[in-house]
């Protein structure tokens, strides 16, 4: 798959750091990734994952009941974690997210395609619509 801007959702590295150490996988074509044989963690613990590449946010925070196996030979991770493509959310594309990116959407807030005051930049998903499934994914991506 794509992102509605045309970006494949796959080939994109994810890191994971461990110890001080760094491994990397790289996402499948739905923008998902998982990592195996990861060591126990303790309660409380948890995993940092990054995406590698700018633009991206992998979304993740591992912790203890999010490993399978765990105290056996090869604890893994597989829940399917999803990777979020920022440039997204930077609807007016000048390089940054910020309140002028939520400002343009809600501008456009409860218009369809043809309507006055629809702004194509504000349909996220590129349904016809700017409703609330366009602010949540704002928001999903407004975490840096
Ligand atoms: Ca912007
Ligand atoms: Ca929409």
């Amino acid at each position: 798959m794509n992102y509605t801007d045309g970006t494949p959702a796959a080939g994109i590295p994810v890191t994971i750091s461990i110890d001080g150490h760094e491994y990397t996988v790289i996402t499948d074509e739905n923008g998902h990734y998982q990592f195996d044989d990861l060591k126990d963690l303790s309660a409380g613990e948890s995993y940092h994952i990054e995406a590698a590449l700018d633009g991206f946010i992998a979304e993740a925070d591992v912790t203890a009941e999010d490993i399978s196996g765990a105290g056996g030979d090869n604890p893994t991770v597989d829940l399917p974690l999803q990777l979020l493509n920022t440039k997204l959310a930077d609807l007016n594309k000048d390089g940054k997210i910020n309140i002028a990116d939520f400002t343009l959407l809600t501008n456009a807030y409860g218009t369809a395609t043809g309507q006055s005051g629809f702004d194509e930049r504000a349909d996220i998903n590129k349904d016809g619509k700017v409703n609330i499934a366009d602010l949540a994914m704002l928001g999903s991506y407004w975490k840096i």
